[in-house]
């Protein structure tokens, strides 16, 4: 067993069962142009994640940990895009509207893939998911049962839409979740902060809270244990 130093208290686990899950890490959501920036946010605020989870993800290859990647985004022909979720916000441009990436949260299109720094490589599921949660609608779960992974170390954006939706599915399912709060990002500081709070207040109520920092120091440890 490992231990990461967290919040509400440490977080135990085991290696052989926990995946880092890094969520939605796609240029639509962090780079302008793409669905972020057409709900009228400041893509730029995301990118401040990018740095700590490329170390993150870097070190638990190293250490053979699971990788998981999720992507939000929708069919082409949008069957599977609730009308209510298209015409959400009543926006100019939106979900299937063409945009200088591509279609917007259209899967295939440049706008929708996982930004280069984080791409996945061979061996690390990609997720690819319709609605906020990583459980909904996708084979989430069956990845994470045929794994025997019941650990979930959370990163990606953003923090208090598609970050804690999964976190409260996961919580509802029986998994253990570590969100590591240099890892996730918001277009909105306060509601990083809230949504921080509220995931560890009352005793770690859907779950733990740490940093990139203290995941390093554990998984590094990991590593050194297995050469
Ligand atoms: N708008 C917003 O904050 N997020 C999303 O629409 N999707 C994800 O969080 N991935």
């Amino acid at each position: 067993m490992a231990t990461i130093s967290a919040e509400p208290y440490e977080f135990t686990f085991d290696p052989a069962s926990v995946a880092l899950v890094i969520i939605d890490m796609q240029r639509d959501f962090v780079y302008p142009g793409g669905f972020g920036a057409a709900l009228g946010n400041d893509t730029s605020l995301l990118l401040k994640a990018v740095p700590a989870t490329v170390k993150v993800l870097e070190a638990a290859r190293r250490a053979g940990i699971h990788v998981i990647h999720t992507r939000e985004g929708h069919r082409a022909d949008l069957s599977d895009l609730w009308p209510s979720k298209k015409a959400r916000g009543k926006l100019a441009t939106t979900i299937g509207d063409v945009g200088p990436m591509g279609r917007i949260l259209v899967r295939g299109e440049y706008g929708h893939d996982i930004i280069d720094e984080l791409k996945p490589i061979a061996g690390e599921p990609v997720v690819d998911k319709p609605g906020k949660g990583a459980f909904y609608a996708t084979d989430f779960s069956e990845i994470l049962r045929t794994r025997d992974i019941r650990q979930l170390v959370v990163c990606g954006v953003t923090t208090e839409v598609c970050v804690t939706t999964t976190v409260r599915e996961a919580n509802d399912r029986g998994y253990d979740c570590l969100v590591l709060e240099d890892c996730v990002a918001s277009y909105f500081p306060d509601f990083q902060d809230s949504s921080l709070r509220m995931i560890k207040a009352q005793g770690g109520i859907f779950g733990w809270v740490s940093s990139s920092a203290q995941a390093l120091a554990a998984i590094e440890a990991i590593h050194l244990k297995k050469v």
